[in-house]
């Protein structure tokens, strides 16, 4: 008997490829088909076939507040009924930039465009245009979208020249990025030695949450931003994920590194596709119509996203003791993972984030990130899928606990972990 999600699975993949509209959403490092959702509220889902999940996922990270927070819908829904888009300016946008500001106060001015990968692009584009040099660094195993430039991955060793790792990538596409390893800054120094003047900027994922999660060594930021000083680059924090999450003002906030940039995705949209950068007011001045670097956006601040990106910030400002209520639900989390697996993996938790790695070893950057056993990872999933836990369907993703997440929530899952452990294999 095939449930409804494979029944659509199969459809959907006649007119999409993989029947996805994003990758990681087929299930293909899990081994079994997706479930289709249906709907969600609060910390669960509900998928087409009526089963219903605690979700970690939280829609890769927007969900912060939990899922259809009646605030947020009710100002969507009257949103609506004054228009859906106007491609024009609206009194939401000021109103969004202005709060944005006052949360993350090195974010003098921004530009609102409608995805995280849109936000990336534009900043090192703004990042080019003010510096007048080609080249960025990156950090093999940090996600910055799939804008072509940043999709690279390093040859061997520390300095490398990149190659794409997507078709339809030109060679010459990514000459101008150079990859470095998280949490080595003599990587990064390398290459500043070698081409510093000619580096407009680093781009960082403040805490990396696309080979699971890492977190930055003591130091590591504060190396980024001097090494960035000293060469006249730009120190850019892609806070698509860490931002509003690890704090009301980010992860620049939290380790106190204030970046020349700043990418913001997923929360300030609370939901809806809304993404911003900015920085320094005289960087983004040279962003058109002002300056002369070119970036453009049909539904840029639409109405609509910005009312629920409002919402959303206004809900993380007011509610007292938000943050360390869903960090606590965290570490109860991390701590019964590491109760029951022992040192069979490796659990990184920062606030609201953490990944379980299938390895014994730390993992501290891309190369340690790989060590982990992805079989064991599926096996895991699987069986939390089974007794109602959603889970990322890869190894190589992040948890994402919400405000909405209960006690009760946590107590089961942290039930089921202690399960799964019993019923997987001793891999
Ligand atoms: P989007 O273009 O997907 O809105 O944002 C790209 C992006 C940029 N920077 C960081 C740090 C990101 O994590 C992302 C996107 N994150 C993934 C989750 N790992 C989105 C999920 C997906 O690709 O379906």
């Amino acid at each position: 008997m095939y449930s409804e999600s494979d029944v659509l699975f199969e459809k959907s993949k006649k007119y999409m490829p993989g029947g996805v509209n994003s990758p990681v959403r087929a299930f293909n490092a899990v081994h079994r088909n997706p479930v289709f959702i249906d709907r969600a509220e609060g910390s669960r889902i509900f998928d087409v076939d009526g089963n219903e999940y605690i979700d970690y996922v939280c829609s890769w990270g927007p969900g912060i507040l939990g899922h259809s927070r009646r605030e947020v819908i009710e100002a969507v829904q009257g949103a609506c009924a004054k228009g859906l888009t106007f491609g024009a300016p609206t009194r939401n946008e000021y109103v969004l930039a202005e709060m944005v500001q006052e949360m993350m106060p090195a974010i003098e001015m921004l530009r609102l465009v409608s995805s995280g990968t849109e936000a990336v692009m534009s900043a090192i584009r703004a990042a080019r245009g003010f510096t007048g040099r080609d080249k960025i660094v990156k950090f093999r195993g940090c996600y910055h979208g799939h804008s072509d430039g940043l999709l690279v991955k390093a040859g061997s060793g520390a300095l490398t020249q990149s190659v794409p790792d997507s078709l339809g990538v030109p060679e010459d596409y990514t000459r101008n990025t150079l990859v470095a390893e998280y949490n080595d800054i003599a990587s990064v120094v390398k290459l500043f030695e070698e081409y510093g003047g000619d580096i407009a900027a680093v781009i960082v994922e403040p805490v990396a949450a696309n080979m699971g999660v890492v977190l930055p060594k003591e130091g590591f930021l504060e190396g980024l931003r001097q090494i960035s000083d000293k060469y006249h680059s730009l120190l850019i924090f892609d806070e698509v994920i860490t931002g509003f999450r690890l704090s009301s003002g980010g992860a620049q906030a939290y380790f106190g590194v204030k970046p020349d940039l700043t990418t913001l995705g997923k929360i300030i949209g609370g939901g809806m596709p809304m993404a911003a950068y900015g920085g320094r007011k005289e960087i983004m001045e040279v962003v058109a119509p002002l300056g002369s670097v070119y970036q453009a956006g049909t539904l840029s601040g639409n109405p609509v996203a910005t009312t629920a990106g409002i919402e959303t910030l206004k809900l993380l400002r007011q509610e007292p003791g938000l943050y360390s209520r869903i960090e606590e639900n965290t570490k109860k989390i991390a701590d019964t993972v590491r109760e029951t697996f022992g040192n069979r993996v490796c659990v990184n938790q920062i606030g609201s984030l953490m990944s379980v790695f299938f390895t014994g070893g730390e993992v501290t950057d891309y190369e340690s990130a790989v060590q982990s056993d992805t079989e064991a990872y599926a096996e895991y999933f699987n069986y939390m899928l089974g007794r109602g836990i959603y889970l990322a369907p890869s190894q190589f993703e992040a948890m994402f606990i919400s405000s909405a997440h209960s006690g009760a929530d946590i107590q089961r899952t942290c039930e089921v972990i202690q399960d799964a452990e019993m019923a997987m294999p001793k891999f």
